[in-house]
């Protein structure tokens, strides 16, 4: 399925209906006083989030949204029916911004969780509403009002607790798929993901939480090389970042240049993700040759007090004592 995590959308609320002009006629009854009733009021225009779905792909198609609007009022004091509302839903973690001003209006995070973007017209005033003792015969009714009309921008976050960052080919979608049901593509050449994903991981006696493996990041990112860094908004909002690093024999350059490279892209891109909890995975120790690769980054991570852990996700070594960071890291940070 495509992933679609930016969208445009226009949303028109109902217009609310007219009020009725209508006086009493029937037989034997003469000047029959005012009855017109009221209009009903136009439908809004709500946002809903749901666990249902995962992208905005829906709405990337239908880019117009318009509710019903107020039935007119009729004679006979009858009311106009009110518009139906409409629901739009959305996934979870959805934004939603004033298109003009940029300015956030919502954030869509809970399940069924709901806004209201666009509130429908008032219905008008039937001509019954008019009538007093020196206007006994009110010729008029109000117009209803019109509904919200507006351009929204709508932006989705994943919500994850957990984002995985590196270099293609680090083994990222590896990680995610040894510790959770998500199943990625998996392959030896680089940019094999292209969308981000997000898996469950359930552990022990802590809580499950969320992993999202992006796409990855190459240097010169923040000016759009590769795939550029329009996925980092995607992990904006995890508890911590755990930085994939490549240590096998076949890996290219050196592992603690490549830490630092991608570091510095994700300070360009913000300065506050950089300041997540940040730990360190060396991967496929399986393969680490000679094993200098390794020793070098522990020995920076160790200089620079980054947690460190060597894993392998194919044979599962290290995935212990890493998930076990991991759970606390993100427990710790929820209780904030
Ligand atoms: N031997 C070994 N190979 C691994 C290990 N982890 C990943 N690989 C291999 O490394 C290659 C890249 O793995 P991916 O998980 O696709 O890497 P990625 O970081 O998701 O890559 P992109 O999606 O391109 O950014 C694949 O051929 C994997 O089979 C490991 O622990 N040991
Ligand atoms: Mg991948």
């Amino acid at each position: 399925m495509q992933f679609i995590d930016q969208v445009k959308v226009h949303i028109k609320a109902g217009d609310g209906g007219r009020g009725c002009v209508s006086f009493r006629r029937e037989k034997y009854v003469p000047r029959g006083g005012p009855n017109g009733g009221d209009g009903g009021r136009g439908g809004h225009i709500f946002f809903q989030a749901t666990g249902d779905i995962n992208t905005l792909l829906d709405i990337k198609y239908q880019q117009l949204y318009r509710a019903e609007q107020g039935q007119h009022g009729m004679g006979k004091d009858m009311h106009g029916r009110n518009g139906k509302d409409l629901i739009i839903p959305v996934p979870l973690g959805t934004l939603i911004r004033d298109f003009e001003t940029n300015e956030i209006l919502c954030d869509l995070t809970e399940e069924r969780q709901e806004f209201m973007a666009a509130r429908g017209g008032r219905g008008g005033l039937g001509n019954a509403h008019f009538k007093s003792a020196t206007r006994q015969a009110p010729r008029f009714a109000q117009p209803g009002e019109p509904g919200d009309e507006m351009t929204l921008a709508l932006e989705l976050k994943l919500l994850a607790d957990v984002g995985l960052i590196g270099l293609p080919n680090a083994g990222k979608s590896t990680l995610i798929s040894a510790l959770s049901s998500a199943r990625p593509k998996i392959a030896d050449y680089p940019f094999t993901t292209l969308v981000p994903n997000l898996g469950v991981v359930k552990f022990a006696e802590y809580k499950s939480f969320v992993i999202a493996d992006i796409p990855g990041l190459i240097e010169g990112a923040h000016a759009g090389t590769g795939l550029g860094f329009q996925f980092l908004r995607h992990v904006e909002r995890t508890s911590v970042l755990l930085h994939l690093v490549d240590i096998s024999e076949m890996a290219e350059g050196d592992p603690v240049d490549n830490l630092k490279k991608i570091n510095k892209e994700l300070t360009l891109f913000s300065p506050d993700l950089i300041k997540k909890p940040q730990a360190v995975a060396g991967t496929k120790l399986d393969i680490k040759g000679d094993g200098k690769r390794l020793d070098t980054l522990a020995q920076y991570c160790n200089d620079t007090q980054y947690d460190f852990f060597p894993i392998c996700a194919v044979t599962g070594k290290g995935l212990k004592d890493l998930l076990q960071y991991l759970a606390t890291t993100v427990e710790k940070h929820k209780g904030r």
